[in-house]
């Protein structure tokens, strides 16, 4: 796909993201909303996989480690063809199978059941292992969001993921620099956060994660790297696209009530003007 189509489908996950949390009337809009132009790129351009053989064994696998922000991967999965675009409506009610947070039996093409935050690393690092033992290619893809990085098992995995040279596995750090109560750097510092990775041993490519362009080249450079893990520090603002919501922590979990879904929504479609249809 070109840049520019991408980008339209990163829109397009916007609109779906602020749709479905107003319909649900809870969930987190912030974190999934910085996050929707590398989800349109891993969905539409980076990841092996096909929507309608969700199980295919030579698919690469995405591992959501910060289950909150699931609405993105939603969206993109429905984008994409995993299940009808209409389903994103039933987001959070009863008996659906796009829970809160993400349930993996509930919904093929969830690799995992994700919600407490710090351990899906381990479980990506793990697969990468795995895959390298059973002599297969796929690669590993692994979102994890700043504050997740609170959790000491981040680092364990860290750790390991570089003694075990799993270039396979590519993580990207969703670096919005808000967490559930504020400033990531005031609640408990990051930085300087790529530093950490790479005294870790890692390779690391720090983006502008609203940018396609760059997006693009993180996701290829990162396929090039040979005998480390690789980070994409993805400096992403948190509720882009949405005015109001942009760079305020107080969307971490809150969904925009039916006149803020409208004002949101026309924030989002205000993008598209002077784009062809
Ligand atoms: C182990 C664990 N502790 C606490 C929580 C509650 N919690 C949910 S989201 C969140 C904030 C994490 O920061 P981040 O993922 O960076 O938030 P965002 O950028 O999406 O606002 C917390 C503390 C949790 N889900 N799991
Ligand atoms: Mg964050």
């Amino acid at each position: 796909m070109t840049i520019e189509q991408l980008e339209r489908r990163a829109l397009a996950i916007r609109e779906d993201i602020i749709v479905m949390l107003e319909e649900a009337g809870s969930g987190h809009p912030g974190g999934a909303l910085g996050m929707a132009d590398i989800y349109a790129a891993l969905y539409f351009e980076v990841m092996r996989h096909d929507p309608k053989k969700p199980e295919w064994p030579g698919r690469d696998r995405l591992i959501l480690s910060c289950g909150h922000t699931c609405p993105v991967r939603y969206a993109a999965m429905a984008e994409s063809g995993y299940f009808p675009r209409k389903e994103l409506l039933t987001l959070r009610k009863f008996g659906t199978r796009l829970q809160g947070h993400p349930h993996n039996l509930a919904m093929p093409g969830l690799e995992t059941t994700s919600g407490p935050l710090g351990q899906g690393l381990s479980q990506a690092v793990g697969m990468a292992l795995a895959a390298r033992l059973d002599g297969e290619n796929h690669r590993i893809y692994c979102v994890t969001s700043d504050g997740e990085h609170d959790e000491g098992q981040i680092w364990e995995a860290v750790m390991f993921a570089a003694a075990r040279k799993l270039d396979n596995l590519t993580v990207i750090v969703d670096r919005n620099r808000i967490q559930i109560e504020g400033d990531t750097e005031t609640v408990m510092p990051l930085d300087p956060f790529a530093e950490k990775y790479r005294a870790f041993n890692w390779e690391v490519i720090e983006i502008d994660g609203n940018n396609m362009k760059e997006v693009l080249r993180a996701f290829h450079q990162a396929k090039q790297v040979s005998g480390r893990p690789v980070c994409i520090m993805a400096n992403v603002v948190p509720g882009k696209g949405v005015d109001f919501m942009e760079g305020n922590y107080k969307w971490h979990g809150v969904a925009p009530k039916p006149e803020e879904a409208e004002k949101a929504l026309e924030d989002l479609w205000l993008q598209k003007v002077g784009e062809p249809a």
